[in-house]
């Protein structure tokens, strides 16, 4: 009797738990591309395109070990089209007698999981993601008690735990963080090395015409492609930035530029979170590069806190909170999605720059994400679920574990406070100080008020102004209401005018 070993599109690590102890003789790999998960949500081409390019050849890679893998093409005949009906046909058709699968990365697909043992009669086994460097059940132990979670303390323990960046018990430097050391504005003449380009072989084009022909009313560009497909390749590409953009990172990791989607940043999130790279060994990569002297301590911390501090800290949220934290919405905000959202059709330069390097390339950076594109959806007010959504469609990195507590957690303060200590609110001069939009926008960032005046200006104050009663005890932003406060009547009646007249408009 076989086992049946389930390898999803993000667990695409040749020591994944459900992989441990396999006997070749016996077991079969079931490794399936179905409906179901390409439009629960309709991914981004690309995002496709790279899944099923990467689990094409990783299942290439496990029959060169002799493994015998059961690989469902989205286009096979008689393809059931969901996890759950795959697993019901590999069941009828071999002599089954357990399923083993990892702990999946997101809790509907846990959900279904949980139906196989009664649905099949069969053993299920779920075993836990090792590749995280905390369980959901340390996590919870972490946060138990605890009246706020913030991700600094939690950071430190990790860095405690796993030795990282440590001299004995004291943090290399003498400091945990150097988050300050990580906001330099860009500045002119930066020369930014390319991102990682891989040549797209027969696999990936084979699946590109597939998702060209399959999902062509799906957001976003499918060419050009160049996402590493293999973990040789991703690896790489992780090598590539440790040479080359590494020693940058840190100084411009807040920094924006027109016609520079990749800026200093690693590109690594899409391997990561699909398994062909993992956390740990990026840890230790650039902690080795730290000590041989090829990236400064700003650089080498700032990469770290983000994988091993912020990376894990949002799944814990995530595992700990759902099911309830996807129908959170602490400020009640109840507008749609902005059409631009999707078509980058808008005069905002910010946005327009961000909208259509994600159109292109299913990928933009931290700052882009949250500054710009999570800044606007916070204070134009939109409804979670509409950003969640989109954010979840658009980035080849995205998978609920990751993307919500990012959204409703960082951007939107949809839980209240669980995750942020406060909204990440800005007017039009952060994204003046840290990028060059603002030179080729049609509105203006010193004007505060009027036709001409750029929407964050007035929208910061009048989100300050419309939540009031949900902020003003929080002693971040509390200070904000003084300043308000200042302001004269029509001062304030024209930041309530001008929004309004905005927001309307963007309705039509
Ligand atoms: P780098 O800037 O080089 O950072 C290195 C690595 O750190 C990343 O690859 C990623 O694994 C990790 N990391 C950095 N910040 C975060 C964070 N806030 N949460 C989790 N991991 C982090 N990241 C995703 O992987 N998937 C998502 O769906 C996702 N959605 C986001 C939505 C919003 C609104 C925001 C503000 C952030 C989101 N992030 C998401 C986090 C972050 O923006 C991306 O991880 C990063 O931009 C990926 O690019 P990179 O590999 O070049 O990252
Ligand atoms: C995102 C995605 C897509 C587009 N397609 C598949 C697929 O065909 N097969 C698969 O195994 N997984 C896919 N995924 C990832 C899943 O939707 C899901 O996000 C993860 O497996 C996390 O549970
Ligand atoms: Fe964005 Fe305002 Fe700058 Fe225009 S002026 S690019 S809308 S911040």
């Amino acid at each position: 009797m076989s086992s049946l070993r389930l390898v999803l599109a993000d667990q695409l690590t040749h020591d994944v738990t459900a992989l441990q102890g396999i006997d070749i003789n016996e077991d079969i790999v079931l490794i399936c591309e179905v409906r179901n998960e390409t439009n629960y949500v309709k991914h981004h081409k690309k995002k496709i395109a790279f899944l099923f390019s990467a689990m094409r050849h990783f299942a290439q890679e496990l029959r060169d070990k002799g493994i015998h893998v059961r690989y469902v093409k989205l286009d096979d005949e008689d393809n059931a089209g969901s996890f759950t009906g795959e697993i019901m046909r590999a069941v009828e058709a071999h002599k089954i007698s357990r399923i083993i699968s990892t702990f999946p990365g997101e809790y509907r697909v846990l959900e279904e999981m949980k139906t196989w043992q009664d649905k099949f009669g069969i053993d299920v086994e779920i075993r836990n993601d090792d590749r995280f460097l905390a369980t959901p059940e340390e996590f919870a132990n972490w946060a138990n008690g605890r009246k706020q979670l913030r991700m600094e303390y939690f950071y430190r323990d990790m860095r405690q735990s796993y030795a990282i960046l440590m001299n004995g018990d004291k943090p290399e430097g003498g400091k945990w963080n150097y988050d300050a050391e990580n906001r330099k504005p860009p500045k002119e003449g930066l020369d930014i090395p390319q991102t990682f380009m891989a040549k797209p072989d027969d696999i990936t084009r084979e699946v590109m015409d597939l998702v060209a022909t399959h999902f062509s009313d799906h957001f976003g560009d499918l060419e050009p492609f160049h996402f590493a497909v293999t973990r040789d390749q991703a690896r790489t590409a992780l090598r590539q930035f440790i040479d080359q953009r590494l020693c940058h990172f840190g100084d411009y990791q807040d920094a924006m530029i027109e016609g520079e989607a990749w800026m200093y940043h690693s590109h690594i999130s899409f391997y990561l979170n699909c398994g062909l790279l993992t956390p740990l060994e990026c840890v230790k990569a650039v902690e080795h590069a730290y000590h041989q002297g090829l990236a400064p301590l700003n650089a080498a911390e700032g990469f770290i806190r983000q994988i091993i501090g912020w990376r894990e800290y949002v799944r814990g949220i995530y595992w700990l909170k759902m099911p309830d934290y996807a129908d959170q919405n602490f400020f009640e905000a109840k507008r749609a999605l902005p059409e631009f959202y999707w078509t980058g059709d808008t005069q905002m330069n910010c946005l327009r720059q961000c909208v259509t390097e994600t159109k292109e390339n299913a990928y933009a950076h931290h700052i882009q994400r949250l500054m710009v594109l999570g800044n606007f959806a916070l204070i134009a007010g939109i409804d979670p679920k509409y950003v969640n959504e989109w954010f979840l469609i658009v980035y080849a990195d995205a998978y609920e574990w990751v993307e919500l507590p990012n959204v409703s957690g960082m951007i939107l303060f949809a839980d209240g406070g669980y995750l942020a200590s406060k909204p990440y609110a800005a007017g039009g001069s952060y994204i003046n100080k840290m990028s060059d939009y603002c030179k080729n926008c049609s509105y203006k960032v010193k004007d505060k008020n009027g036709a001409d005046a750029c929407p964050f200006n007035y929208l910061y104050w009048d989100f300050l102004a419309r939540n009031r009663d949900k902020l003003s005890n929080n002693h971040r932003i509390g200070m904000m209401y003084k300043t308000y406060d200042r302001m004269g009547e029509d001062k304030k009646h024209a930041i309530s005018q001008d929004s309004k007249t905005f927001l309307e408009s963007l309705e039509s």
